[in-house]
């Protein structure tokens, strides 16, 4: 696949048969063997969670009662399953992520989508880029992924698991279409049963079927969201079922804790970090934007976001520091703990009002800035004990160590 600046450019990573192959990995024992997490065949109302793909020959498949399984194989290993190993292996795999793209979109506890677009100077043909993930994912979790590689999220998704387990597919940019027209009905993603049923009663049995249909027809048919959806989907035009917001509109950065945080100076540098990434990609973008969001999830996933909009554009980071801190204290219940925090900015507008070109010095200029904030945020709490190297040190505590220092944003994103 070949990308440049205007083409975009996503991974789906999916893990292979992922709470069993944690089981496989914890249990060598277990490598080759049959696995089926969800229940003992004594639990006659477990359902199975997945299975290895040694159980799936003998027709085991996710959501199949335990005692259908036990039918179906007898001889497999049943296991009631550990989640709190699966999140963990999770996290592991989903900080692996961040060393190859800023923007990552965790969808479920095994996957995630990576936006790959621009980071071909740094990292190289975004084909080379998923075959070393998929390198480093195993050597440095034992764990064994599937990519799809194409200019949309949707079309990667599709495209990751048509190689599973342990696969690669990639959608040349430009064949979008034509990849579509090779698909069976049965795998337009976003699709529930119901629908797809109605689709062939109607008489569409295949993609190009539908594509040969007008867009009138297919909303007269299938309802407006349907059939607007069907009609884009078959044309392979990136549909925004993973989206959420038009990526012009909003840029903003997430971060979910390996642990809770609860203490005042961590959370404050937890924003600052969040303040600079998002800050850099404010300008590297050469966005501009007057309205600051801020989001908290506590530990039992409750979800807080506050959003205001301010008279003037925000131009550097301690502003945005500033302000992002004081909407997160205006709602923050002291003491819950917090397992993500995010900082975005929304309704963002293209250009910069930035005449000496200050705000594209990504060198010196950016550095200072951060140390600058540092220093006004010790000299304001004087008993946060914030220097660089303590924000390092906390990347590499809290991040897992994925997380580059704040002093690289600037060679990282904007080289
Ligand atoms: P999936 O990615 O759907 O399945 P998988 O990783 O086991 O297999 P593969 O991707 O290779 O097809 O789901 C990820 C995990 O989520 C899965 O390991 C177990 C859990 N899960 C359930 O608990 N119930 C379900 O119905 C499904 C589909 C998944
Ligand atoms: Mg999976």
């Amino acid at each position: 696949m070949t990308s440049n600046q205007n083409r975009t450019c996503y991974l789906h990573i999916d893990l292979d048969a992922f709470f069993a192959s944690v089981e496989q990995l914890d249990f060598p024992e277990y490598k080759n063997k049959p696995v089926i997490v969800g229940g003992k065949p004594e639990d006659r109302r477990g359902v199975v969670s997945t299975c290895s793909y040694e159980a799936r020959k003998f027709g085991v498949h996710s959501a199949m009662p335990i005692f259908k399984a036990y039918q179906l194989c007898p001889q497999g290993i049943f296991l009631r399953g550990r989640m709190k190993r699966y999140q963990e292996k999770s996290k592991e795999v989903m900080n692996l992520f961040y060393n190859y793209s800023p923007e990552i979109m965790q969808i479920s506890i095994d996957e995630a989508f990576l936006d790959l677009t621009g980071t071909e100077r740094l990292f190289g043909n975004p084909t080379d880029t998923a075959k070393k993930i998929k390198d480093d994912i195993y050597e440095k979790t034992g764990l064994t992924v599937s990519i799809g590689v194409a200019s949309s999220k949707y079309l990667a998704k599709i495209a990751s698991g048509l190689r599973k387990p342990n696969g690669l597919f990639v959608i040349p940019y430009g064949k979008e279409q034509e990849f579509m027209f090779t698909l069976p009905i049965e795998k337009i993603w976003g699709i529930g049963n119901k629908t797809r049923e109605r689709i062939t009663e109607a008489g569409f049995y295949t993609i190009k079927s539908i594509y040969d249909a007008s867009e009138e027809l297919l909303v007269s048919l299938f309802g407006k969201c349907t059939g607007k959806f069907l009609y884009n989907t078959v044309r392979g035009i990136n549909n925004d079922t993973f989206s959420g917001k038009p990526k012009s509109q909003s840029i903003s950065e997430e971060q979910t804790y390996p642990r809770d945080i609860t203490e005042e100076y961590i959370i404050d540098t937890a924003l600052l970090e969040l303040c600079s990434n998002c800050m850099f990609r404010m300008l590297s973008e050469k966005k501009n934007s007057k309205t600051i969001c801020v989001k908290i999830r506590y530990e039992d996933f409750t979800t807080v976001t506050i959003q205001e909009t301010f008279q003037h554009t925000i131009k550097s980071i301690e502003e945005l520091f500033e302000n992002a801190k004081n909407l997160f204290y205006q709602k923050y219940e002291r003491g819950r703990g917090i397992r993500l925090l995010g900082v975005g900015f929304h309704n963002i507008q293209n250009g910069i009002d930035d005449p000496q070109g200050e705000l594209f010095d990504f060198g010196e200029k950016k550095k200072q800035a951060i140390e600058k904030t540092i220093l006004e945020l010790k000299q304001k709490n004087p008993k946060i004990p914030i220097t660089k190297a303590r924000l390092i040190d906390w990347f590499l505590f809290y991040s897992n160590g994925a997380k580059y220092p704040v002093e690289s944003f600037p060679e990282r994103l904007c080289k």
